[in-house]
């Protein structure tokens, strides 16, 4: 099972849209195992979004993700860092396809709802910079025999 790193950004959280976008989660299976709601400091942002410092649109995105709340959660699942992605839509919400959570939800290229870590090496590092190990917890989800075909020993 892997585990990735997915933040609702401020304008999700301001927007009064979080519970829809959880419910997306929920509904295609995936379990959240770790779940808060928190300001960013600069530092933190900074730390995230490192591979961006020399893009243009970095300074606007610091401020952007440490201008208000935001919720951040651990989600698991077999394959969950690509099926996230995939129901996150493209990075601008004027390109993400309808059916996904930035096509339906938003039109801004910036203000795009979602962050989700974007490899297994990706959510490592940013569940451990979001996350003390304790917050994450190994709950037994007593549907997941109708989520998972188990016949064979292992989830499927
Ligand atoms: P991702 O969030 O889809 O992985 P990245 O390229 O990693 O996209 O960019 C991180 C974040 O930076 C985006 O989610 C978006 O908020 C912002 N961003 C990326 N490219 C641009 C841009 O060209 N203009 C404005 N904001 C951008
Ligand atoms: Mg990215």
């Amino acid at each position: 099972m892997e585990t990735t790193l997915i933040i609702l950004k401020p304008d999700a959280v301001q927007r009064g849209i979080m519970g829809r976008i959880i419910s997306r989660f929920e509904e295609k299976g995936l379990q959240v195992v770790g779940c808060k709601l928190m300001q960013i400091s600069q530092q933190l942002a900074a730390t995230h979004y490192e591979a961006h410092q020399s893009k243009p649109f970095y300074p606007g995105l610091i401020k952007f993700m440490t201008s208000s709340a935001v919720l951040v959660m651990a989600i698991r699942g077999n394959g969950a860092i690509t099926i996230a992605r995939n129901m996150m839509g493209a990075t601008f919400g004027s390109k993400a396809a309808p059916g996904t959570i930035r096509g339906d939800f938003g039109v801004s290229n910036s203000f795009n709802l979602i962050h989700g870590s974007d490899s297994p090496e990706a959510a490592e590092r940013e569940l451990r910079l979001f996350f003390k190990p304790e917050e994450i917890l190994n709950w037994k989800r007593d549907g997941d025999g109708w989520i998972y075909d188990q016949s064979g020993g292992k989830a499927e």
